[in-house]
């Protein structure tokens, strides 16, 4: 337990994703796969497990169902353990007929399960991000700065900050201003060019979160960016956590340190995956001192008959016949027919891709049976009529778009 406190988890998976639409047409935004075999919410949840924090409640509100059956499966702590659980809350309107209005008024909803389990600290994080992060080293400095609540932050360029909750601190990593998504910013001290941005993880003395909770519901505020946490400014020790100081073992040697993406677009959620590549990428998937667990695999070996393959991922039960991949990620069972060529793709679980189909810069969501020839990613134009492409033309086909052909019997 980190710092002998008692620590109650909050993750924040009610995300609606709309920026990632179609992605996020049937599946909320930590439903989304990511990589070979996993899905977003897997990092948060790797990284408190990690931290040994393994009481955590998962707020859930849109197209849950996904996510919920991949808790189910992937993330169920053994029953014989006191206080180790994952376990899914859905919006139950225990406080009159409304969903969760925001993050904060998403925990004002569910103030009992606080209120009965008693913890020292109450660790709020989002769900949408693909990092590790060894949360004990943020409580650490919580604890020590005697903080009321701390808030993970990195730098971020200055031209981002209407994406961000954006603070200002003082020499002593006090928070002296916290401004949700602001139009513009103050450089951070010691740069021209960045300010510093809330990552959406917060720790909480459990009594200051509380009182919080009940004084904003009286104001008929619901979200800890815009609401919670800049009221919190004057009248609380408000701090700012360094994500740039914690550490992660196993990755002294290369480059990940810091590493840290919001992936809420498909152009960010494409790029992340391609941060995963290469003999030094910029985030290793594999790292056994600190891993991010995924679902249990049934599945079987992936088999190459043969092929070029060139720096991609092929998961397991996938078949590769004769077809050409460059940075390709296969999830499970995916089928890549002769002569296919697949270049800087996202393939999903038990798609098909036809002979001699050629796919670039392109995402087949699951289910997709590519027919034979096909060509995806290179008429922009024409991809723009039957699928979504973004600015920078990478193309999305919706799950189960291209049905099933009929097969020879
Ligand atoms: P955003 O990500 O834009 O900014 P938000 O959409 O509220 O904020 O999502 C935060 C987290 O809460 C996500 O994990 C999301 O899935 C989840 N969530 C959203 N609405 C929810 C609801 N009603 N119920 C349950 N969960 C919900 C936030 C902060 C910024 C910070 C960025 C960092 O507000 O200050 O800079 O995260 O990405």
């Amino acid at each position: 337990m980190p710092s002998n406190h008692k620590v109650l988890a909050f993750v924040m998976a009610g995300g609606e994703g709309s920026r990632l639409h179609p992605l996020t047409a049937t599946r909320c935004k930590p439903a989304v796969p990511f990589n070979g075999k996993h899905r977003i919410v897997d990092f948060v949840l790797s990284n408190l497990v990690n931290s040994e924090i393994y009481s955590i409640y998962l707020l859930v509100q849109y197209k849950s169902q996904s996510l919920i059956e991949h808790i189910r499966q992937s993330w169920t702590m053994t029953r014989f353990i006191k206080d180790h659980f994952v376990t899914v809350v859905p919006p139950q309107m225990r406080n009159g007929p409304e969903w969760f209005q925001g993050t904060a008024d998403a925990v004002f909803q569910n103030i009992h399960l606080i209120e009965s389990f008693k913890p020292d600290i109450v660790a709020v994080f989002g769900a949408d991000h693909i990092y590790r992060m060894d949360v004990r080293q943020m409580i650490d400095f919580h604890v020590k700065t005697g903080a009321q609540a701390s808030v993970a932050t990195l730098p971020v360029k200055l031209e981002q900050c209407g994406e961000f909750g954006i603070v200002e601190i003082d020499e002593d990593h006090r928070i002296t201003e916290f401004r949700e998504k602001p139009e513009s910013a103050k450089p951070m001290p010691g740069s021209s060019t960045h300010a510093l941005a809330s990552m959406g993880n917060y720790i909480f003395n459990a009594d200051v979160l509380l009182q919080a909770l009940h004084r904003m519901k009286e104001t008929g505020q619901s979200d800890f960016g815009k609401h919670i946490l800049p009221s919190m400014v004057s009248s609380h020790k408000l701090v700012a956590y360094d994500f740039d100081t914690n550490s992660i073992p196993g990755t002294e040697s290369y480059e990940e340190h810091a590493y840290w993406r919001d992936v809420g677009t498909i152009d960010s959620y494409f790029a992340a995956h391609f941060d995963t590549l290469g003999a030094t990428p910029k985030f290793r998937m594999t790292n056994s001192r600190w891993p991010i667990y995924a679902s249990p695999d049934q599945a079987e070996s992936a088999q190459i008959e043969h092929g070029t393959i060139h720096r991609s991922v092929v998961g397991s039960g996938c078949v590769v016949d004769g077809a050409t991949l460059d940075h390709a990620m296969l999830r499970r069972s995916v089928l890549v027919e002769r002569d296919a060529r697949l270049e800087h793709c996202i393939i999903m679980e038990r798609s098909r891709i036809g002979t001699g189909a050629l796919v670039r810069r392109a995402i087949i969501d699951q289910d997709n049976d590519v027919p034979p020839q096909e060509r995806i990613g290179f008429d922009l134009v024409q991809d723009r009529e039957r699928f979504q492409v973004t600015e920078s033309g990478i193309v999305v086909v919706p799950a189960g778009f291209f049905p099933p052909r009929a097969t020879a019997n």
